[in-house]
């Protein structure tokens, strides 16, 4: 029997390391397993039945319940004549068992678990209706861990997906690309200056340009599923057709012994981390704690409001907020 491989990177997950090949005989993994890994490693991106034997009743039962949510409500609504919808998206609608058996699938957690090394739990889910037209990114820029790369999406088709209904779009081999933080792009943001990603489009429209990379969609068959690396650019092609309707669930996954943060509101080599203290497994609501290099660190190093931000970040912050204020009074 192979031995667990001795890895002089551990802060690299064994799928992303330079060493995946070495360490692949002691990872232990089946021929599916082992195919997953695979493609993760060369390509990004792996695509899997929903290792669920009901899935097909449960995403019935789910897509009803989710059209009955205010949120997505108007899918009710959608066939030959209807106007689009606006709204498109609920985010852990967790009160429902079937968002969190779809999260929490046990199968689905082996795997990840295995081909990462660490122990894989889900911290987020969202459902959609529509698709999101979302401009291609990398989820590294919204979620991220200490060490990096400990972060995956799965995303998964409520019923089948054609080229009309904005499918899942990505590029693949741009996971292998360094991952870019705020002072790459140039741009410093505060929390509550919009989501951020916009900050990061130039570079990654200079990136697939320059490698001359060409975006994949992905049309699923109901209960197809696509897991994307932490840095795999990704987004949601023109719904055109939008008397059709696009449902899925993506499931966002971390690792456990790790540390959780949002970076584009951070300056990490500054030392001016926006740690995430409320990560906790969406399928169970047990809260997971943030670790590094197996030890716990505090709520008080945590504590983004107090945490190590420098004095002159928080005199640009403030500058900031007093610059919106105007802007706000005048508008
Ligand atoms: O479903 C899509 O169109 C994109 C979803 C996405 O970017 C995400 O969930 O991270
Ligand atoms: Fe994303």
């Amino acid at each position: 029997m192979a031995q667990p491989f001795d890895n002089p990177i551990p802060g690299r997950p064994l799928v992303e390391s330079p060493f995946f090949e070495a360490a692949l005989p002691g990872m232990r993994l089946d021929d599916e397993e082992t195919r997953i890994a695979r493609e993760l490693h060369t390509l990004g991106f792996a695509v899997l039945d929903f290792p669920m034997q009901d899935f097909d009743a449960t995403a019935e039962r789910l897509k009803s319940d989710l059209a009955k949510t205010p949120e997505l409500a108007d899918m009710a609504r959608i066939g030959p004549d209807t106007p689009v919808p606006a709204s498109n998206r609920l985010a852990n609608h967790t009160s429902n068992a079937d968002v969190r058996r779809i999260a929490g699938n046990p199968r689905i957690l082996e795997i990840l678990s295995k081909i990462y090394g660490r122990r894989a739990f889900p911290f987020q889910t969202l459902n959609f209706g529509m698709g999101t037209q979302q401009h291609y990114h990398s989820d590294s820029v919204h979620f991220s861990s200490i060490p990096e790369r400990f972060m995956v999406g799965v995303w998964v088709a409520l019923e089948d997906i054609g080229p009309d209904q904005g499918p899942l779009i990505y590029y693949p081999g741009s996971h292998t690309w360094p991952i870019l933080q705020s002072d790459d792009v140039g741009h410093s943001l505060t929390r509550g200056e919009g989501s951020g990603q916009a900050v990061f489009d130039r570079a990654w429209e200079a990136l697939v340009a320059a490698e001359n990379l060409k975006p994949v969609e992905f049309h699923p068959r109901k209960g197809q599923a696509l897991i994307w690396a932490a840095n795999l650019l990704h987004g949601g092609a023109t719904h055109t057709d939008r008397t059709k309707s696009r449902w899925s669930q993506v499931t966002h996954y971390f690792f456990e012994d790790c540390a959780y943060y949002t970076p584009v509101f951070s300056n990490p080599r500054l030392g001016d981390v926006y740690f995430r203290n409320d990560v906790k497994d969406v399928s169970t609501g047990q809260p997971v704690p943030n670790k590094y290099m197996g030890r716990l660190l505090s709520e008080e190093r945590t504590n983004t409001r107090r945490l190590n931000t420098s004095p002159v970040e928080l005199a640009r912050r403030a500058l900031n907020r007093a610059r919106h204020m105007l802007a706000a009074r005048r508008g």
